[in-house]
């Protein structure tokens, strides 16, 4: 799975900002973020979406994805967090190893597009 870019940010061989990982998950900052602290979280084995991740491998990502929620509001001090998780190109999957996103919201009201940090 060379080609996959999270598993080359998983295999340290590209650029990640990693936030958090354990023997079976890992969360980094997303590249292009909707607000600030938008974060992916993913299985460091590789599954290309929701049809394909085991239960249990889902359980462990979903509780990781719980952890950082509470980190973006206790830590960044968001009002709001948003989880998304895309599959297939028609519903705006364009990295094809699963993942979940954690998007920290901060008032001013709810917004979908990415922005420039
Ligand atoms: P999705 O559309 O659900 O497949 O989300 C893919 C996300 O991955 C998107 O928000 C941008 C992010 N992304 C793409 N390439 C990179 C990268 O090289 N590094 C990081 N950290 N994020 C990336």
């Amino acid at each position: 799975m060379d080609e996959c870019i999270f598993c080359r940010i998983i295999g340290r061989e590209a650029p990640g900002h990693v936030v958090y990982e354990d023997d079976d998950v890992i969360a980094i900052l997303d590249k292009y973020p909707i607000n600030k602290g938008h974060i992916l979280v993913m299985p460091k084995r590789h599954y290309r979406d929701i049809f394909e991740i085991p239960p249990e491998a889902l359980c462990k990502v979903m509780k990781v994805a719980k952890l950082m929620a509470r980190a973006v509001v206790n830590g960044l001090k968001a009002d709001g967090v948003r989880l998304i998780q895309n599959n297939g190109p028609s519903a705006g999957q364009v990295v094809f190893h699963f993942h979940v996103h954690v998007i920290p919201y901060y008032g001013g009201g709810y917004r979908a597009h990415r922005v420039e940090l």
